[in-house]
């Protein structure tokens, strides 16, 4: 269980605690939908049905991770910077602690030693053709122990401190970076942050159908892949996979 009386010490903003909920994503939609201000969030110690990207089932068991959605109301031109910001945000919470080799697998996964350690997902909440704002989903790992399976793509931040972490005091630190970063959404400042702990530049990659050298990203967050025949593909979404080099 998270310390609630934590949580009311050191969050600023509105927010609601939860044991158990199925996706603290739908609960920070129905809040935006309700009225919530800008900044609330939605903090669960588990989760039943935590979503990744594109259906994908995000792994939140009970007492051993962070699952919490902030509720953002950012002018429609800054949206896309959403996830970025919390991307970063994560990647900062580890360095701060003083974990080596932090690095963002584009678009936005956090991964320690090229294994993830978070994962965000932002969805937008819209009232007719109105941006009634966004909801940045954020997900790490404290101490989580994995099946097979995951073992050997995720990794948890406890085991590379040593020493035992409060899930509160790490969500009230991860807040206040997102806080504090907030009035740089839409600017190449959070763009450049992001970009230069991006683990996979200038290394060959896949995403999808299309291969190549990742060269380069645009402040949309677009990735430009440039293939074996010199093109430039500009890939706005989807799971980057690191390939070998090419055998001669
Ligand atoms: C993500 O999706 O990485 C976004 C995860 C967002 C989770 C947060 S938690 C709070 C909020 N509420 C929600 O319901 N969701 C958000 P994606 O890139 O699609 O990655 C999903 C894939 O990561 C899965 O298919 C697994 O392979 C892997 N995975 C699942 N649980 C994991 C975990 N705890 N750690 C590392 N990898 C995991």
């Amino acid at each position: 269980m998270l310390s609630r009386e934590i949580l009311e010490a050191h969050l600023r903003q509105p927010f609601r605690y939860y044991d158990s909920v199925d996706s603290t994503n739908d609960l920070a939609k129905h809040w935006l939908r309700a009225g919530a201000a800008a900044g609330s969030v939605v903090i669960a110690d588990e989760q039943r049905k935590g979503r990744g990207r594109m259906g994908r089932t995000w792994h939140t068991p009970p007492g051993v991770a962070l699952a919490l959605s902030v509720i953002m109301k950012p002018t429609p031109g800054h949206a896309h910077q959403i996830s970025l910001l919390g991307a970063l945000a994560v990647a900062e919470l580890c360095e701060t602690l003083g974990i080596a080799h932090v690095g963002i697998k584009w678009p936005n996964d956090v991964q320690i030693q090229g294994k993830k350690v978070s994962g965000v997902l932002p969805e937008a909440v819209w009232e007719n053709d109105a941006l009634l704002g966004v909801v940045l989903g954020i997900g790490v790992n404290v101490r989580v122990d994995f099946d097979a399976e995951l073992s050997a793509v995720a990794t948890s931040i406890e085991p590379l401190v040593k020493h035992k972490l409060d899930r509160a005091e790490l969500i009230a630190t991860l807040l206040d970076s997102i806080q504090a970063r907030l009035p740089k959404l839409g600017t190449d400042a959070l763009f450049k942050d992001w970009k230069r702990r991006l683990n996979m530049l200038g290394e060959p990659v896949q995403v999808g159908d299309t291969a190549g050298i990742a060269q380069d990203v645009e402040p949309s967050g677009a990735l430009l892949i440039q293939q074996a025949d010199g093109s430039i593909q500009r890939v706005l979404a989807g799971d980057l996979l690191m390939t070998p080099p090419p055998s001669r």
